[in-house]
């Protein structure tokens, strides 16, 4: 069977034959030009509503096809099923999908900006890495919508729009991951097309709005998995004097957070077991690697020993340090024992062949009483942890340390 491959905007999958092509619209060499028209998929689908080149079918594994009412040679690979363009190589280079979860207000929109902006500057460049959008809609709706609005006007997000609202859909950020790797012939830039989509908290709130991010968690290479101690009951009363507490009303817990996620894979998981293994039974377990990410660690630091791995920053380098990272990951386990997570710990030990924890702050402060960024700037903490632990996963990211 051939392998399928994944479209970093809708989620959906198909082979690398069935990857259909746009025609460029420009004048040929035969004087034939083909009109630009609204693509009514593109527009149901994902919202675009301008005239694009029209759409044909052919061999989608070449990086090229010839229109055939214009002749003209194009370039434009695009979705079967979305019709988004897909990222240059596409099905030639790995393509990972990163699905960004977690409660109403647990800090993923914040998150995902600072992670973004970390693996574009500092971290980039230790890793000798860079992250640039793979298309004019992500470049645009980062550097607008998250990236201006927190680091140059300093403002918190509004809560993120409900797929509801928006169509029934997300609309993730694709992005391109390039890493110079040393090999025996010398040093080859690697690329991995990354994926991220971040969710409105609500949509995790009942089984009904879940469903609809059943398809982008599924077929999810990797989960981050965002929660907040400070809707955890055992931790709010631990936070700092002063800490903007998040409402409770209409929230679920981390817990149930992390219990529709497991059960929504486990769903999928156990169809796909039911289908190979017709018959057999064998205790589901979830091979998709989920970072638990506990957020906001800002309000808990003055609870830390001095020695504590999450006092202090992860080594600098151009690795990912597994040592350092399991060592937070079991400070993290010991912490979330008093903040009333032993059930999420247990939950996740019978469940998951791959989870880890982690422990971040994006802002390094809690923001002002009228939601801006404190006067101390963004002091981002360990953010990039949980995504090169998942390119590491990966191979697309080297590792140091023992495993
Ligand atoms: N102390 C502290 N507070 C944070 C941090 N990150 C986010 N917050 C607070 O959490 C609030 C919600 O953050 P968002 O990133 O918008 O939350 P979200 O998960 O995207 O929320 P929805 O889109 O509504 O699901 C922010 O307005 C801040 O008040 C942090 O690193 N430290
Ligand atoms: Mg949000
Ligand atoms: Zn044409
Ligand atoms: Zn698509």
């Amino acid at each position: 069977m051939a392998r399928r491959l994944t479209c970093p905007y809708c989620y959906e999958t198909f082979t690398g034959r069935e990857i259909a092509f746009r025609c460029n619209s420009r004048l040929t060499r035969t004087q034939k030009r083909c009109v630009r028209r609204r693509d009514q998929v593109l527009a149901d689908r994902m919202g675009q509503r301008g005239e694009v080149g029209p759409v044909f079918t052919a061999d989608g594994r070449a990086s090229t096809a010839v229109c055939p009412d214009c002749d003209g040679e194009t370039t434009f690979r695009i979705c079967p099923v979305c019709h988004s363009t897909l990222p240059a190589q596409f099905g030639m280079v790995e393509n990972r999908m990163i699905a960004m979860v977690g409660a109403k207000a647990s800090g993923k929109t914040v998150y995902t900006t600072v992670l973004l902006h970390e693996m574009m500057n500092r971290v980039g460049s230790a890793f000798g890495a860079s992250l640039v959008g793979a298309d004019d809609a992500t470049m645009q709706r980062f550097h607008a919508d998250y990236h201006e609005h927190l680091f140059r006007d300093g403002q918190m997000f509004a809560g993120t729009r409900t797929a509801v609202t928006n169509d029934n859909r997300v609309d993730p950020l694709v992005f391109r991951f390039g890493l110079r790797r040393r090999s025996l012939l010398g040093e080859r830039p690697q690329h991995t097309v990354l994926s991220f989509f971040d969710t409105a908290g609500e949509d995790f709130n009942s089984r009904e709005n879940m469903e609809l991010n059943t398809r982008y968690l599924a077929n999810a290479d990797g989960i981050v998995l965002l929660l907040d101690p400070l809707q955890m009951a055992g931790a709010r009363p631990l936070a700092r004097p002063g800490t903007a507490l998040p409402g409770t009303e209409g929230v679920d817990t981390p817990y149930h957070v992390v219990s529709r996620v497991t059960n929504l894979l486990l769903a999928r998981e156990d169809a796909g077991r039911r289908a190979r293994f017709a018959g057999r039974r064998a205790a589901p377990r979830i091979d998709t690697p989920v970072a638990v990410v506990f957020t906001k660690l800002d309000a808990f630091w003055h609870l830390l020993d001095k020695g504590s791995p999450l006092r202090a920053h992860p080594p600098s380098g151009d690795r990912f340090d597994e040592e350092d990272s399991l060592s937070v990951h079991e400070e993290v386990r010991t912490l979330i024992k008093d903040w009333d997570g032993v059930p999420i710990d247990r939950l996740l030990e019978n469940t998951y062949s791959r989870y880890r924890y982690f422990g971040i702050s994006a802002l390094g402060h809690s923001p002002t009483a009228d939601a801006r960024v404190a006067r101390t700037g963004i002091q981002p903490y360990r953010v990039t942890d949980p995504l090169l632990w998942l390119l590491g996963e990966y191979g697309a990211v080297p590792r140091t340390g023992r495993r």
